[in-house]
């Protein structure tokens, strides 16, 4: 069963979407998301420049052979681009497998270990009364949890706060938006904001917040206090997360379970944290750690300390992302929890999908591989355009993580 194509779909359907279509030469097809929100072309480039012409000819059923090929034959190892380059060959690459077994990926990766996957929706306001209406939307829906995101006054641009409240997409400009950050403003409004959604919602809706990396271990650890008698399932990125030894502090402080890894593209950039029990969950995703096979290596060591799934399930992860997390989701012991931000309507006509939510869990169905295909018609009505993420300064001007 060799290659015979490998092409790269770039399409914008509201966003831009990065989509890897390998094709055997007995005519299966698999895809892989290889979408990195504000970096689009370079991965783009690295898999038709460097990755495609060298996958013509392969075996497609030696997918683990192709990630070491990909992996060590680069030397220039890690990193987002050629981890989501990767994340792209290997996901299409299961999908294929799938298909030839006429399975389901789940089922090539164990069998279900539950009946479907809990996810959570994204609710924002711009201001407390504008997000309780949005939790009480997503409660309705069916969300058996949600992350709690608030605009706080004086700061332009909060993080997490989006017009159209069932998506959030950040990247909204050619050049990147200017956001402001006050670490005062912020402790100062968000514990009362998220106690008086636990006040209204009672204590069986799981509540969660993202603080986008901003805080200092000691700042973060005064949150996570502030926090605790409003039992949030997590407090994702409470610090930037490049020094993994830098958890040691905010650990020793709080019993706000931690959640980080959206950003990590590799098992190196978490291997301490979990092996230290540093976090709870782990934010790792298919399309930027590296594709199934790697994201699998990464939850099998997090099972061994106590420390469960949470993968980032953003705008900006396509469809094909989003089917391949579920099936990964579903196969694994230590499940914890699946981000799910909804799609727009033309996103999902370009990649039509048998996926589905009901009372507040996904299931990808029983289609054979991912269970995701692409409409290319439908996507060459939608040309790339240009959409950086927002970069953020200190009310003095200092630049500031976003
Ligand atoms: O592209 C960046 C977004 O995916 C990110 O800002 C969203 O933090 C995010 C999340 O948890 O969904
Ligand atoms: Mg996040």
């Amino acid at each position: 069963m060799r290659i015979a194509q490998a092409e790269v779909v770039v399409t914008c359907p509201g966003r831009n979407f990065v989509t890897l279509k390998i094709t055997t030469e007995d005519g299966v097809t698999g895809l892989g998301d290889a979408t990195l929100n504000g970096r689009e072309l370079a991965v783009a480039a690295y898999l038709s420049e460097h990755v495609a012409p060298v996958l013509v000819g392969r075996d497609a059923s030696r997918i683990e052979d192709t990630w070491q090929y990909l992996f060590q034959g680069a030397y220039w190892r890690r990193g987002p681009v050629t981890m989501t380059a990767i994340a792209a060959v290997d996901t299409a690459l299961w999908d294929i497998k799938g298909k030839v077994a006429g399975l389901p990926v789940y089922q090539l990766l164990g069998g279900a270990c539950r009946d479907g996957v809990t996810v959570y929706g994204h609710a924002n306001g711009d201001d407390v009364d504008e997000l309780l209406e949005q939790v009480a939307r997503f409660r309705d829906l069916g969300y058996r949890a949600v992350r709690v995101q608030v605009a706080v006054p004086g700061i332009e641009h909060s993080y997490g706060v989006s017009r159209d409240k069932l998506f959030y997409e950040p990247a909204d400009a050619a050049s990147p938006t200017q956001a402001t950050w006050s670490t005062q403003r912020y402790l100062s409004f968000v514990p009362n904001a998220i106690g008086r959604v636990r006040e209204e919602f009672g204590p069986e809706l799981r509540l969660l917040h993202d603080v986008h990396h901003r805080l200092t271990p000691i700042e973060a650890a005064r949150l996570g206090k502030a926090l605790e008698p409003y039992g949030l399932t997590w407090l994702e990125d409470p610090v930037p997360a490049d020094l993994q030894e830098g958890f040691r502090l905010l650990r020793q402080h709080t019993t706000v379970p931690i959640a980080v890894g959206e950003v990590f593209s590799s098992i190196w950039d978490c291997h301490q944290l979990i092996r230290e029990q540093l976090i709870d969950y782990i934010r790792t995703t298919v399309v930027h750690a590296g594709g199934i096979s790697h994201l699998r290596r990464i939850f099998d060591l997090a099972a061994l300390h106590h420390v469960r799934s949470g993968s980032h399930g953003a705008t900006d992860l396509s469809p094909v992302a989003m089917a391949a997390a579920l099936h990964v989701d579903l196969s694994i012991p230590n499940f914890g929890l699946q981000e799910y931000m909804r799609h727009t309507d033309e996103t999902d006509a370009v990649f039509p999908h048998t996926y589905r939510f009901e009372e507040g869990c996904l299931h990808p169905g029983e289609a054979p591989g991912l269970g995701v295909e692409l409409d290319l018609e439908a996507a060459a009505r939608y040309p790339y355009r240009a959409a950086q993420l927002p970069t953020n300064r200190l009310e003095d001007g200092t630049v500031h993580p976003w």
